[in-house]
């Protein structure tokens, strides 16, 4: 197992190559210290489609300062319905106790834009009539393209072992990996600004200098002992863009979020009716908010992704809300098979699109497809009916 205290090896050397003079020219390690090693595992991380990656001793002080944090946000009932947030706190405290013999984890970055925004631009407000998927979120989901590709990292890191066995860091020893992406009890966004992945933003994700944050993050833990990586500087200075621009105030201060009033929260994890107070605000966002990454400064420099996952399916990021409205349960099923969007069930989704209807621009013809769904849910029913309100006073108001 990984604990052992590895033991001295012969260093391993590249195969022979013999001159015409048959003088040995390459007989010298070709892995000599860690760094090779760390460097070796960015470039195939890199090869595997993520931007970045870094290294953390799976008992780094930082989770227990974290878990002291997290205990104050819950205390401020912040997490709404996510419940999850309450549990585990032991192993999210122990990563070592998440993944028996891990000793350091591998903290990778992949982007997923397929096209460029504007800079500084909430362009999605101008199309009101459109639904607003957000970008991680319009095609496959990236759970499964983290964790397998993860995987294949491992793979790779396991066929070399042999060659570091020399270098005192548990290669003679099993083994022993798990990937992971937003799939446990794991401080990620933390993780990833420890290893210098980026700084945290005001708006609480990590952005990075020269990739912005248009990224989603993972970890692969593993048996060998690598030493950390350091951190970077922030650079979010005075600006406060994004906690101006979100809808609905969600972020209370810098590095606050309340969760339980983000859109993000509210679309995607939020079961039964959504508050009237956030239904103006939230707009034609129907799956996600983007708008405190797309005002960010530092997203002029976001890269576009090299994964094909990514790509948009069924044309989510050009759609109409009539379009996926008329969408029945069938059609939810098919066209969110392996998508990230099947997550919020299919009442939630028609419930998100009446709210988006209500703040579609004003039409008769809105208001006649809101009507012919009536019936389906009590809890739907009560968001058509605000949302015929909405149009019908707006019509008032357009007629004036
Ligand atoms: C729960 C969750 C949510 C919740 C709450 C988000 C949140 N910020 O807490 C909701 C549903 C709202 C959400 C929304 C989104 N999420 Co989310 N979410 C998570 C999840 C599962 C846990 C995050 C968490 O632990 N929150 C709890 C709070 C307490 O943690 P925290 O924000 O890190 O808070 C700390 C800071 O406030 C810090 N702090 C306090 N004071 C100070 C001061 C300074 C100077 C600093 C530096 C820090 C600091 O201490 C707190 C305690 O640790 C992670 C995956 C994971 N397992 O980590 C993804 C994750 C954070 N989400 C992600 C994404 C992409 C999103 C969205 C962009 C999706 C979208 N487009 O709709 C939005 C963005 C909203 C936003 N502004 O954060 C990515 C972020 C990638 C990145 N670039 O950072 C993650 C990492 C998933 C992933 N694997 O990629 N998410
Ligand atoms: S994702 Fe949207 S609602 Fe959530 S904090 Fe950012 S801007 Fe606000
Ligand atoms: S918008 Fe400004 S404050 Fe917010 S994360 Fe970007 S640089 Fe930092």
């Amino acid at each position: 197992m990984t604990n052992k205290s590895p033991t001295k090896q012969q260093p391993v050397h590249s195969p022979s190559k013999q001159t015409s003079m048959g003088i040995d020219v390459t007989n010298t390690p070709i892995f000599a210290t860690v760094v090779e090693v760390k460097q070796w595992i960015k470039s195939e991380a890199q090869a595997l489609g993520f931007a970045d990656c870094g290294f953390l001793s799976v008992h780094h002080p930082l989770f227990a300062q974290q878990i002291e944090q997290l205990q104050q946000w819950l205390d401020k009932g912040y997490e709404g319905q996510l419940q999850f947030m309450h549990n585990n706190h032991d192993l999210r405290a122990h990563p070592a106790k998440l993944v028996a013999g891990a000793q350091t984890i591998i903290s990778v970055r992949m982007d997923y834009l397929t096209q460029t925004p504007v800079p500084r631009t909430v362009s999605d407000n101008d199309y009101p009539n459109q639904g607003i998927i957000a970008r991680y979120a319009r095609g496959r989901d990236y759970h499964k393209t983290m964790r397998n590709r993860l995987k294949q990292l491992a793979l790779s890191i396991e066929n070399k072992l042999p060659e570091w066995q020399h270098l005192n860091i548990g290669a003679e020893s099993d083994f022993i990996f798990r990937p992971f992406s937003d799939s446990a009890p794991i401080f990620e966004r933390p993780i990833a600004d420890a290893v210098g992945l980026g700084w945290t933003g005001k708006h609480t994700l990590l952005l990075n200098k020269s990739a912005g944050s248009f990224f989603v993050l993972g970890e692969l833990f593993i048996s060998l002992n690598l030493p950390d990586d350091k951190p970077v500087d922030a650079h979010c200075g005075s600006c406060s863009a994004c906690i101006d621009i979100c809808p609905t105030q969600a972020i209370v201060a810098p590095y606050k979020l309340n969760a339980a009033a983000c859109i993000s929260y509210l679309t995607i994890e939020h079961k039964g009716a959504i508050d009237i107070k956030y239904r103006r605000a939230i707009g034609n966002r129907i799956f996600g908010c983007d708008d405190c990454q797309l005002i960010c400064p530092w997203n002029r420099y976001a890269n576009l992704t090299s994964v094909d996952d990514f790509a948009p399916r069924h044309h989510l990021d050009n759609i109409g809300l009539i379009e996926l409205w008329q969408w029945q349960e069938s059609d939810f099923l098919e066209y969110t098979k392996g998508s990230p969007i099947r997550r919020t069930g299919y009442i939630s989704f028609l419930r998100n699109i009446a709210i988006g209807l209500g703040n579609a621009n004003p039409s008769l013809d809105v208001i006649d497809h809101l009507q012919y769904r009536l019936g389906y849910s009590e809890m739907l029913d009560e968001h058509i009916y605000w949302a015929i309100t909405e149009q019908k006073e707006k019509l008032k108001s357009s007629n004036k």
